[in-house]
Parts: C-alpha cells; sequence; structure tokens
C-alpha cells in the first residue's frame, strides 16, 4: 500500500491523514467547493476537487471519487464516517476498480445496516438482542400482539435506519396505529426504505459500546468499553471511557459478546457493537456500526493505540501490532458543535472568527478548522472533538472543565457552554446518569452562549477588554462599550463578542401574521401538509435539514393553509416565507 485517499473531509479527514503519514503513506485529499481552503486539503500530501458544495454533488459521488482514486494513483480509500462509510456499494465499487477498502468486508456492512438482519445474525452467535421481532412488520395488528406480550412501552423502528430515526416510542394502544405508521412515513422519507420493526422499548437504559478490531490473520480483540448515554435527541454529545460503575463481570460479558458478533460476521478492521444496558443491569444488543466512529478519540486516550494506524495495517494485509489491550486512567470526550444550546441546540452555521484551542498534560484537540473556517449547512456541524484523559474519572473531569474554559471559539455558538452545565450536574459527577439524563433533566435555554455570529448593529455594545495591572498583579477586565466606528479602510475587525443578551426564545416559526418562516436556511426535505389542507397547533408542517440535522417546522396555531410556498428540494434562507395559515 503506497498511498490512500481519504473520502471525507473535517476533523477525521485531518485524522486519517495524520494516521497514514505517520506510516509513510502518500495521502490524497478530497474537497468540494466550499473545502478549497480547509485544514485536511493542506494537509495531504495532494487534493483533488470532487465537486460543489452539497454532499449529495461531492462527498457521496462515488463515481467522482473513483475516478480521482485512478488519476491520483490510489493504492486504497479510507472512508473516515459519515457520507459513504457503511455504503456497502461503495465498498464494493472500490475492491471492483482493484482498490484497497479501508474497513470490513461488504457483507458485514450490509448486515448490519439492516437492523433486523443484524438482530438474526447476532441472536445465531448467542448474543441476547432487546425483545422484539426477527421480521418487518406486516401490519399494526402484529404491533397489538407483540404490545399483549412484552406490554409498553415499545419501540417501533425503520429496519434500515439509525440514530433514532424512524424510532416511535408508544406507552398505549390508542396510539400505536399512528405511531406505525409515522414510524413507517419517516422510514421511508428518510431511507427510502418504509420496512419497520418492534421491540420492548427500555426505560432509561445506558448506552454502552464495544470498540473492536479484528485483522485478517483471525486476530479479534475487545479494545474496551464507552459510556455515549449523554446524548440529546440521538446525538452524542459526550462520551467516557471506562463506563462509569461498569463492574467486571459486566466488562467481560460486553467484551464477549462483542467479539462473538465480529466473529459471527466474519468481521475485519474496526468496528463497534451498541448495547444498551438496563437500569437492573442486563445488556442488549442494540445495533453495530461498521466504521471508525466520532468517538473512537478515548479509547485510544487510554490504551495508546492508533486504531486508524491500526486499520491501515490491516487493510495492507498486516497483523494488528497488539495482542491486548489494557485501559489506563480514565478518558472523556466532548464534541465542540456549532449550535447554540440556548436555542434548542439549533444549528448555527457561521464563519470562526477566533479560535484557540487548549492544551495541556492530558488534553487533545481533533479538529479540522481554523480562525476564519466557515461552518457551513452543508455538512454536519462538528468543529472539533476535545479529549482529556486523567488517571481518574475526577482528573479526567477537571481537565474537562479547565480546557473547556480555555477553549476560545467566537463568531458563532458552539455546545462548550452545555458541556460545562453538564460537568458541574450531580449526576455527571457521579457517573450515574441514563440516556434520558440530558433531555429531562437539563434546560439550557437561560445558557449564555454569547457570541455574535453577526456583526453587531450600530445600537449595540461591543465586548472589549484591557490588560491591567495592579499591585504587581495582572488582570484581564472585560467591558462592553458602544460599537466602534467602521474599521480604517481594509482593516480587519474581528466580530467583537456582543454583551450576552438574555436569549429571547425563538419565535415559533408563524409570526402574528401566520406566516411560516425558516429559522435557519437549510433545505426543505419533506412537506407533510398541502394547501387548503387544516392544521391544529403543534402539527408537523415540513422537515427543514441543515448541516445535516433535520428540524421538523411545526404550526404554533390552528388554521388553514391558505399559500404553499415551497416544494421538496427547495432551499430556503433564513426568514424566508414557507407558507400561510389563516
Ligand atoms: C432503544 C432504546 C430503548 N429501548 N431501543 C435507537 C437509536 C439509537 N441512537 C438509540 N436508540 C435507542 N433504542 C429500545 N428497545 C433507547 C435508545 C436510545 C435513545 C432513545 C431515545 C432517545 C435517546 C436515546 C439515546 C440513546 C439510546
Amino acid at each position: 500500500m503506497e498511498s490512500v485517499l481519504i473520502a471525507n473531509r473535517g476533523e477525521i479527514a485531518v485524522r486519517v491523514i495524520r494516521a497514514a503519514k505517520e506510516m509513510g503513506l502518500r495521502t490524497i485529499a478530497v474537497y468540494s467547493e466550499l473545502d478549497r481552503n480547509a485544514v485536511h486539503v493542506d494537509l495531504a500530501d495532494e487534493a483533488w476537487n470532487i465537486g460543489p458544495a452539497p454532499a449529495a454533488e461531492s462527498y457521496l459521488n462515488i463515481q467522482r471519487i473513483l475516478d480521482v482514486a485512478e488519476s491520483a494513483g490510489a493504492s486504497a480509500i479510507h472512508p473516515g464516517y459519515g457520507f459513504l462509510a457503511e455504503n456497502a456499494g461503495f465498498a464494493q465499487a472500490i475492491l471492483d476498480a482493484g482498490l484497497i477498502w479501508v474497513g470490513p468486508p461488504t457483507q458485514a456492512i450490509a448486515t448490519m445496516g439492516d437492523k433486523i438482519a443484524s438482530r438474526v445474525a447476532v441472536a445465531a452467535a448467542g448474543v441476547a438482542a432487546v425483545p422484539g421481532t426477527l421480521e418487518p412488520l406486516d401490519s399494526v395488528d402484529e404491533v397489538h400482539s407483540f404490545a399483549d406480550e412484552y406490554d409498553f412501552p415499545i419501540a417501533i423502528k425503520a429496519a434500515h435506519g439509525g440514530g433514532g430515526k424512524g424510532l416511535r416510542v408508544v406507552y398505549e394502544a390508542a396510539d400505536l396505529a399512528s405511531a406505525f405508521e409515522a414510524a413507517r412515513r419517516e422510514a421511508d422519507a428518510y431511507f427510502s426504505r418504509p420496512e419497520v420493526y418492534v421491540e420492548k422499548y427500555l426505560e432509561k437504559p445506558r448506552h454502552i459500546e464495544a470498540q473492536i478490531i479484528c485483522d485478517t490473520h483471525g486476530n479479534a480483540i475487545f479494545v474496551g468499553e464507552r459510556d455515549c448515554s449523554a446524548q440529546r435527541r440521538h446525538q452524542k454529545l459526550i462520551e467516557e471511557t471506562p463506563a462509569p460503575g461498569l463492574e467486571a463481570g459486566q466488562r467481560r460479558e460486553i467484551g464477549e459478546a462483542a467479539l462473538a458478533v465480529a466473529r459471527a460476521t466474519n468481521y475485519v478492521s474496526a468496528g463497534t457493537v451498541e448495547f444498551l444496558m438496563a437500569r437492573t443491569g442486563e445488556l442488549y444488543f442494540l445495533e453495530m456500526n461498521t466504521r471508525i466512529q466520532v468517538e473512537h478519540t478515548i479509547t485510544e486516550a487510554v490504551t495508546g493505540i492508533d486504531l486508524v494506524k491500526e486499520q491501515l495495517r490491516i487493510a495492507a494485509g498486516d497483523r494488528l501490532s497488539f495482542e491486548s489491550a489494557e485501559p489506563r486512567g480514565h478518558a472523556i470526550e466532548f464534541r465542540i458543535n456549532a449550535e447554540d444550546p440556548a436555542a434548542g441546540f439549533m444549528p448555527n452555521p457561521g464563519t470562526i472568527v477566533e479560535y484557540r484551542e487548549p492544551g495541556g498534560p492530558g488534553v487533545r484537540v481533533d479538529s479540522g478548522v481554523l480562525a476564519g473556517s466557515v461552518i457551513s449547512q452543508y455538512y454536519d456541524n462538528l468543529i472539533a472533538k476535545l479529549v482529556v484523559w486523567g488517571r481518574d474519572r475526577s482528573e479526567a473531569i477537571c481537565r474537562g472543565r479547565n480546557a473547556l474554559q480555555t477553549f476560545q471559539i467566537n463568531g458563532l455558538a458552539t455546545t462548550i457552554p452545555a458541556h460545562l452545565a453538564i460537568l458541574d450536574t450531580d449526576e455527571f459527577a457521579a457517573g450515574n446518569y441514563s440516556t434520558r439524563f440530558v433531555e429531562d433533566h437539563l434546560d439550557f435555554s437561560d445558557l449564555e452562549t454569547g457570541v455574535s455570529p453577526h456583526l453587531p448593529t450600530e445600537e449595540e455594545e461591543e465586548e472589549r477588554s484591557i490588560t491591567v495591572e495592579v499591585g504587581g498583579r495582572r488582570f484581564v477586565v472585560r467591558y462592553w462599550a458602544p460599537v466602534m466606528a467602521a474599521p480604517a479602510a481594509g482593516g480587519q475587525r474581528a466580530a467583537p463578542r456582543r454583551r450576552p443578551p438574555k436569549l429571547e426564545r425563538r419565535a415559533a416559526p408563524s409570526d402574528a401574521s401566520g406566516m411560516v418562516t425558516a429559522p435557519m436556511q437549510g433545505t426543505i426535505v419533506k412537506i407533510h401538509k398541502a394547501a387548503g389542507e387544516h392544521v391544529k397547533e403543534g402539527d408537523p408542517l415540513c422537515v427543514l435539514e441543515a448541516m445535516k440535522m433535520e428540524n421538523e417546522i411545526k404550526s404554533n396555531r390552528d388554521g388553514e393553509i391558505i399559500d404553499l410556498r415551497i416544494q421538496p428540494g427547495d432551499t430556503v434562507t433564513s426568514g424566508a416565507v414557507l407558507m400561510v395559515i389563516a
């Protein structure tokens, strides 16, 4: 293997390029027109344009990527995560082109991408999955009979889904029919596959995942587990390892089950087996991810193993470079996203005006940005991953808090204030939190995210600071003053930090005139209603996709849609009128 093309962008592209360089491989980056000046482009030995900004025309453009691989003479392709990382067709096309695929066998990708097939496969391996059906549901009657046997609550899920899309939790029989239809509709909308299945819904479980890695010489190793329960609407926020409070027996059970799944699927490369742990301690297989994950970093921090280099070694036909993984210390990852926690984690695209990463013992930052980078609505809104390691959990938490407080990102709102708020809760400090913890117990609406993504208007103030010395001691004094005159011609002025206003809660999409407006720039992916239809307050009207997140636009009034101004596929600007409700 002489070279590798990284079919991705952002922090994971930087991550893979670094690993490949350490192995002496020639690195080939690809970029969309929007990423022309991105960090990963500069870092690679060479870089190729693969098309316009929309992912469908660039990072998801299989033929274009293969053409570049041929033109660049790439030996191998690493997909990163997201985009085409779990696309069996992409993997097969790479193999058919005579290139090396840095990932699992296509059969394993296909099996684990079908949640029902994955449950059948793990059952055959003797691993307990969450109690549920092993066939797609043909009718709501089958859901009724499942509920009769397992009682409520139950979860209806998309067979070809993941990440919570198409998931409907049902607590009583009266809601079964509508939930079944909604799950099928959503599965069809997101995955073009309407098949759904049903499971017993575990209340407030912990989300524990097992890292495994397998080479082509029969070596398969459990590298440790990660607790990913600190998430919001299926978006992971904080991950940690080891899982707090997990007993040795439970850890052994997780490792053995994960390796059994690996063997049953003839797995090769890095993979993650996800489990739900009930409050009573039972472990159930949930799903398997056939890719390197965002949070692989914390496993690397406690084991010292470079999982991406291992993936490249395996793809080149070499054996794993280690025979066992004994974790040492404790590691935590904080996902720094361009989202505004005070506005419901609304995506917050914009330009990073100032950027300074924390550092010091046990602090790692994986990012793909610099000051001046644009976080756009076309891709996910991950800015950076802050990874801290400590000899024990309390040292890791202390390091995390200090690193978050010194992580300077100006120009757009980020999840940093939310992470600090989570760290300060008793539940997190005690290491005793479930997947419902963030959503059920935390209200971020009063957080001061305080950064203006735009230059303040004249009548507003701007933050300034002055460094003074009093009695021999240095102080940095922050103060707010009326916005200065425009900078000298050609001068640059960083977007000053405006005094953080008490954030007004974002108005519901409709204003007094009944106009339903777009809360942010994005693309209309689904319209639930037609002109002339009557809606009630809270009815979903349409889905606006921005930065790879779907935002359900709901009505805040009863009325009739008298003017529908959008159609699926429309790109709308923030504030655009989508429809009018009389
Ligand atoms: C579950 C579950 C409880 N019981 N399934 C599915 C998608 C994945 N991201 C999380 N999923 C879950 N599936 C059963 N039978 C709990 C989760 C879950 C979760 C569900 C709703 C909201 C947040 C969650 C966070 C982690 C896990």
